[in-house]
């Protein structure tokens, strides 16, 4: 008499359980595969649309690199920053605006270049006797 309730109690308890054990288990997999694969779809996305990130220094009287290579139509940002005094660039060709790239700041640029070709890229804030000659050369390749 005193057995038999307990265990009809632990049986119940245990039922209950399963149950929504498996209500869990079978909701999981319905929204846990949606949820991934709307999770890949933004990725994808992401990706797609992710600019590539140049670094570039600026400096009396050169950019570091010298030259980059960007693809058509391919975003590229470009992260700057000036090792000494202010410096800038600006390119209407490649879509850059001006940029001015200040000591101990960094400046960033979103732009995607359209059309094949070499540019050359002068600094565009006059920062000494070589600035004409300053000037970071943009590669656009296929
Ligand atoms: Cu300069």
């Amino acid at each position: 008499m005193s057995v038999k309730p307990k265990f009809m109690a632990a049986a119940a308890a245990l039922l209950v359980g399963t149950l929504a054990l498996t209500l869990h288990a079978g909701a999981a997999p319905a929204s846990g595969a949606g949820q991934k694969g709307a999770y890949a779809d933004h990725l994808a996305v992401a990706d797609a649309k992710a600019p590539r990130t140049i670094e570039v220094k600026a400096y009396r009287y050169s950019f570091e690199p010298e030259t980059i290579t960007v693809h058509e139509g391919e975003p590229v940002k470009l992260v700057l920053t000036s090792k000494d005094v202010t410096h800038g660039i600006a390119d209407a060709d490649l879509g850059i605006p001006n940029t001015v790239i200040f000591k101990g700041k960094t400046s960033t640029v979103t732009f995607t270049p359209k059309k094949l070709g070499t540019y050359k890229v002068h600094c565009s804030v006059f920062c000494g006797v070589g600035h004409a000659n300053m000037m970071l050369t943009v590669k656009v390749i296929k």
